[in-house]
């Protein structure tokens, strides 16, 4: 069962579920934690009440497609998870060392430590949802998007839900000196999640996840990737308990897991192209880029 947002044709914004027969039923509750705090109080899950508050009412006439949809949860952050992947170690190494192949870097010290590298990516309003512009950096060059599995979380740190995530990123500036990783990350409308949020309960097995990634640049298909999130080196569950660990997270928190698709070096985002992340049983997450007007510091 899939949980999404979207603005009904009387400018409601209405929370629906999508089940497995791809059938979509709008729902009575406010957004995604509402439901899951309804399902607290009647003691039952998330699952169950979907299923109890669609039994006698009628699909939508419509497709996933033709709604506009809004980004599933508005998280009020979302965290990420870095070098969680051998390809994406690979990837910071090669940024990191100015184009050495097979570089050892602080990157494989990380990927193997106990600690997992976190970081904060987002807050809700940097975040946008399903077919929003994603902003490349005006003052990078090489830029790439990064597909991830997003967990949505409690302020417990319980996994709720699966999304799917795109953390933006500029491979210079985080070459150029891993201090620059903020500045790498963190912007406006650097974030994309959606378009749904998969029911924890609903999925058989998170490690076993597909992940594709198309770019389409003048119609054309310039990049294609694909990985699973079986080949991913941690648990959620440590990623989890790191984030929490001595913290306060507040409910919806989306913690994305790293990424696993790399585009070629040479490869950079420009104005225009168009991000797929497709992950199995979630959906595809669509963003088109932008390149907003360069700005040069000024000092008076
Ligand atoms: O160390 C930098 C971040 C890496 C990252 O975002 C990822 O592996 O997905
Ligand atoms: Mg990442």
């Amino acid at each position: 069962m899939r949980i999404f947002r979207y603005i009904d044709e009387n400018g409601n914004i209405t929370l629906a579920a999508m089940n497995d027969q791809n059938h979509m039923f709008p729902l009575a509750y406010r957004d995604f934690l509402h439901l899951v705090e309804e399902a607290e109080k009647q003691g039952v899950t998330p699952l169950t009440l979907v299923q109890q508050s669609i039994q006698n009412t009628s699909p939508l006439e419509t497709s996933l497609e033709q709604l506009q949809l809004l980004v599933p949860i508005e998280a009020p952050e979302v965290w990420a998870a870095g070098v969680t992947y051998e390809r994406s170690r690979d990837a910071r190494n090669y940024e990191a060392t100015g184009g050495k192949l097979d570089a050892k870097t602080f990157y494989d010290k990380v990927y193997d430590a106990e600690r997992p590298e976190l970081f904060m990516k987002s807050t809700a309003a940097r975040t946008i949802g399903p077919d929003g512009e994603l902003y490349i950096r005006s003052d990078s060059n090489w830029q790439i998007p990064e597909p991830e599995l997003g967990l949505v979380l409690n302020k417990e740190g319980k996994i709720l839900g699966y999304t799917a995530g795109n953390d933006l990123s500029c491979r210079d500036i985080e070459g150029e000196n891993p201090l620059y990783l903020p500045q790498a990350k963190i912007w406006k409308n650097s974030c994309s999640i959606g378009p749904v949020i998969r029911l924890a309960e609903t999925v058989q097995d998170p490690y076993s996840l597909q992940i594709t990634c198309k770019i389409h640049r003048n119609g054309e298909k310039m990049v294609e990737g694909t990985a699973n999130t079986s080949q991913l080196k941690r648990k959620y569950d440590e990623l989890v308990s790191y984030l929490i660990r001595d913290n306060i997270i507040f409910d919806g928190t989306v913690l994305l897991t790293g990424t696993c698709i790399v585009p070629p070096n040479e490869f950079t985002l420009q104005d225009g192209d168009q991000v797929e992340i497709e992950i199995s049983e979630i959906g595809v997450l669509s963003n088109p880029i932008r390149q907003r007007v360069k700005q040069t510091a000024s000092v008076s």
